[in-house]
């Protein structure tokens, strides 16, 4: 008998993203100080195959070392989570890593498995990736995290406890302040002893963080200059490309590395769609992402900071990256 297997898709139901994504441009390009654009935007499908190619970089070891950690250690991870669960995932991406926690889990108990995504396409990459694996159920939610998590708690039945997972160090998206907010915010959705399994990038030699964000092969440089070209596609923008530079460095204060787009010449730039004209001095940047790293101790303490208590962190030894088992105190 062929196991049962269902997928099932929950669309946006956000006012006209191409309004929003013309006010976020338009408020982050009039700021007085540094210009910006939300690194949201990066992921869009361009942008998540990019980053899919990054990802099997030798430069950067970030994913590798976050799926050795899930494959080597999936068992004795789901065996610390209270069951039976509903699993939740942040910003799954393709789901490839998300495969040997659910093989393990469905050892177990069968799995309804709820990715929240921004990008359809990877949705879609996501169902097909992971449709294969008995008794698990996949519903996807086209949705920002918080309100996507707010829906699968919403959904879940009295008996059953959730794991979220927030994998890739994606939280280093955001600074110190924001993520330990955003924890909070995850934590207020949860009940006591549902559990985050939270991927977060280390501390590392400072030369090695900047080859892993300013390759050779000029990958991630296309994927954050991608951001100008989708400005031109979906709001008629007559950015040119090559005028334009990506920079990667490390913000020592910060501890992150940050990505701009670096403007090689005094020039205008028109965005219609976004009511707007905006003028770059020469050397000017555009921020884009930062991607905070984290000491191991550190992330104890902000999870307990953020109403969590680590049970466990696995270290990988390869590339200094952590996997953090918090349980919602
Ligand atoms: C997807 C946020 C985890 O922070 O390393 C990689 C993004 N940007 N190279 C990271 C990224 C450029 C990545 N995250």
């Amino acid at each position: 008998m062929r196991p049962k297997r269902h997928f099932m898709m929950t669309h946006a139901i956000t006012a006209d993203p191409i309004l929003e994504f013309a006010a976020d441009v338009r408020a982050g390009l009039t700021k007085p100080d540094q210009k910006e654009l939300p690194s949201k935007y990066l992921y869009d499908s361009v942008g998540s195959g990019l980053f899919e190619v990054i990802s099997v970089l030798p430069e950067y070891g970030l994913t590798r070392a976050d799926e050795r950690i899930l494959r080597t250690h999936a068992s004795e991870i789901v065996d610390r989570v209270p069951r039976p669960v509903v699993v939740a995932e942040l910003g799954s991406g393709s789901g490839k890593k998300t495969r040997w926690i659910l093989e393990a889990l469905c050892r177990l108990q069968h799995t309804s498995y709820c990715p929240i995504e921004i990008s359809r396409a990877a949705l879609a990459m996501c169902a097909r990736e992971l449709g294969d694996i008995e008794s698990v159920s996949i519903v996807g939610f086209e949705r920002e995290y918080l309100d996507g998590l707010l829906e699968v708690a919403a959904r879940r039945q009295k008996h059953q406890h959730l794991m979220v997972l927030f994998l890739g160090s994606t939280i280093g998206n955001f600074d110190r302040t924001a993520g330990e907010r955003f924890l909070k915010e995850v934590r207020r959705i949860l009940e006591p002893g549902d559990s985050l399994l939270l991927g977060t990038d280390l501390l590392k030699p400072i030369h090695q963080l900047i080859r892993a964000y300013d390759d050779p092969l000029g990958v991630t440089s296309a994927f954050n200059l991608h951001l100008l070209a989708r400005v031109n596609r979906e709001l008629d923008a007559d950015f040119y490309l090559s005028r334009f530079e990506h920079v990667g460095f490390y913000h020592k204060a910060a501890r992150s590395v940050e990505l701009h787009i670096r403007s090689r010449d005094s020039q205008a730039v028109s965005i219609p769609a976004a009511d707007l004209t905006v003028s770059f001095d020469a050397g000017e940047t555009n921020w884009t992402e930062s991607c905070h790293k984290y000491a191991s101790e550190e992330v104890r303490h902000l999870a307990k900071q953020a109403g969590f208590y680590c049970n466990a962190q696995w270290i990988d030894r390869e590339w200094p990256f952590a996997e953090n088992l918090l349980i919602a105190e």
